[in-house]
C-alpha cells in the first residue's frame, strides 16, 4: 500500500503545517500518511473509503485523520477539497491544547465524518489561503504563524461544525437541512419535489442550488446515499441481496443491482463475495 511520506510535502524538517489544495481532486489510491490530515470539501462528491468502509463524500464535509487511517478516493465527480496536513511533534504550538478540538470526544469518539455550512465555509476560506501562504513561506517566523492560524483553523472548525448526519445542525442554510434530510431519511421513499418545497425551493431552483453544490442532481445522491447504505449492509449482515435493496430504500432489486454495477463495475453478490475472501485472506495473513 502507498505511504505518503511528510518530506515529500513539507519542505524542511522544521515544517509542521502545509496546505494542499485539490481543485479537482482525482481518484487516488489506497494509501497511509506519516502526518495527520485535515479534509475539508468545498464541493462535488466522491466515494470516500475509510478503513475498508465506503462513504458518500459531498460539500460541507470535514474529516480528521490521523497516521493510522487508511483511506482514498473513488468515482470523483468535480470534488473540490483541501488537505491540511501537519505532524504533531515538540515544534508544533500546544499540542496538547489542539487535541481536544480535533477529538471532541476523546480517543473513544467514535464519528469520522462532520459537516459544516456554506457560510462557514466561506469563513474559513481566508484562513485557509492566509495559511496556505504562510506555508510556503519560510522565514523562521513562518512556521510560528502557521502553526498559530493552525490553531485559529481547528477551532473555528470544531465551532461551526456539526455531525455530518444532522445530529447538532443548527437552522443555517437551507441546502444543508436538505442534505441532511436525505442522509437522514435514504432508506425510506422520498418525493424530491416534496422536498424542496418543503424547503421552499422550486424543483429547478433545488437542482440548480443543489448541482452547484454537490456536482450532481438531488435523485443521483439519493440513489448513492442508498448504495452506501446497502454497501454496508452488504459487508456487516448475510440478508439478501433484495432485502439489502429494499432495507436501503430500493424499491426494487432489478434496479438496485443496476445502480450497483453501475457505480461499482460489479454485481452486488460478487462484491460481497470479494469482501469476504479478502477478510479471509487478511486474517489468514494475521495468523500466518
Ligand atoms: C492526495 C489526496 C490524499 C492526500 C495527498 C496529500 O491527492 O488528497 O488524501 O493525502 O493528496
Ligand atoms: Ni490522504
Amino acid at each position: 500500500m502507498l505511504k505518503l511520506e511528510g518530506r515529500e510535502f513539507f519542505r524542511s524538517d522544521a515544517q509542521c503545517v502545509g496546505v494542499e489544495p485539490r481543485s479537482p481532486q482525482p481518484a487516488f489510491p489506497l494509501h497511509d500518511h506519516d502526518f495527520c490530515e485535515i479534509v475539508i470539501v468545498a464541493s462535488g462528491n466522491g466515494w470516500h473509503v475509510l478503513n475498508g468502509e465506503p462513504h458518500l463524500l459531498s460539500c460541507g464535509e470535514v474529516l480528521y485523520l490521523a497516521p493510522s487511517d487508511r483511506h482514498a478516493f473513488e468515482q470523483v465527480q468535480d470534488l473540490y477539497l483541501t488537505n491540511v496536513i501537519y505532524r504533531p511533534n515538540g515544534a508544533l504550538l500546544h499540542p496538547e491544547r489542539l487535541r481536544p478540538y480535533l477529538q471532541p470526544g476523546g480517543d473513544a469518539e467514535e464519528r469520522r465524518y462532520w459537516q459544516v455550512s456554506d457560510e462557514a465555509l466561506q469563513r474559513l476560506a481566508p484562513l485557509l489561503s492566509a495559511l496556505a501562504d504562510e506555508s510556503r513561506r519560510s522565514d523562521s517566523a513562518s512556521s510560528v504563524m502557521a502553526e498559530s492560524l493552525l490553531g485559529q483553523l481547528v477551532v473555528t472548525l470544531w465551532r461551526e461544525r456539526y455531525a455530518s448526519d444532522g445530529h447538532g445542525l443548527s437552522e443555517s442554510g437551507r441546502l444543508a437541512q436538505v442534505l441532511k434530510y436525505l442522509r437522514q431519511n435514504c432508506a425510506q421513499p422520498i418525493d424530491l419535489d416534496e422536498l424542496a418545497r418543503r424547503y421552499g425551493y422550486s424543483e429547478r431552483n433545488l437542482r440548480r442550488v443543489f448541482r452547484e453544490a454537490t456536482a450532481t442532481t438531488p435523485h443521483d445522491y439519493l440513489v448513492k446515499l442508498r448504495l452506501c447504505r446497502a454497501i454496508h449492509a452488504l459487508r456487516a449482515s448475510d440478508a439478501s441481496i433484495t432485502d439489502v435493496a429494499l432495507a436501503s430504500g430500493f424499491s426494487d432489486g432489478n434496479y438496485f443491482s443496476y445502480a450497483f454495477r453501475k457505480l461499482t463495475g460489479m454485481s452486488p453478490s460478487r462484491y460481497r463475495r470479494e469482501v469476504r475472501a479478502a477478510r479471509t485472506k487478511s486474517t489468514r495473513a494475521a495468523l500466518d
